[in-house]
């Protein structure tokens, strides 16, 4: 029983010190978490999108609502591109994602430093404040796919 404790101690505290990544099961499952994270997050940037560029007209509730779902979705993404999680489902991202880990990194921060300043103009209620921050959000969505994602 005593044994058993100590493992079970063991195994926990190796769970907590271990790298993000080490929350997945297997390569598949942060592979999944990874693109639904980025699914979903599209899903809520696209809305705010469409009023951003006035193809359905600006409700500024659910501008505010769908970039702070789009703030805090940014944040999920990264901790599903562990090491050995390159291969495992079928997946666009590219090698470089694991060779140049600190610009990958400084890549995402960009993301999730312009869509919480979306979230921040989106609560303002100022559609011009809004178009401003969503196409900055939308131009760190673009340099990173440029650069890790294939076509
Ligand atoms: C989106 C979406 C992306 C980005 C990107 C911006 O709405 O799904 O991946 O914007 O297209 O260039």
């Amino acid at each position: 029983m005593k044994i058993i404790a100590s493992l079970t101690l063991a195994a926990a505290a190796l769970a907590v010190a271990a790298p993000a990544s080490a929350q997945f099961a297997k390569p598949e499952d942060a592979i999944k978490y990874r693109q639904s994270s980025l699914f979903v997050m599209a899903q809520h940037f696209g809305r705010v999108g469409a009023m951003a560029n006035g193809r359905v007209p600006f409700d500024a509730k659910v501008a505010a609502d769908n970039a702070e779902v789009v703030a805090n979705m940014a944040k999920l993404p990264w901790a599903g591109f562990g090491a050995g999680t390159d291969k495992g489902a079928p997946t666009k991202a590219k090698a470089e994602i694991w060779t140049e880990q600190a610009k990958f990194k400084e890549a995402s921060d960009k993301l999730i430093a312009e869509s919480t300043k979306l979230a921040a103009a989106a609560k303002t209620g100022n559609l011009d404040a809004v178009k401003t921050a969503f196409g900055a959000t939308a131009g760190t969505c673009k340099a990173c796919h440029d650069a890790y994602r294939a076509q």
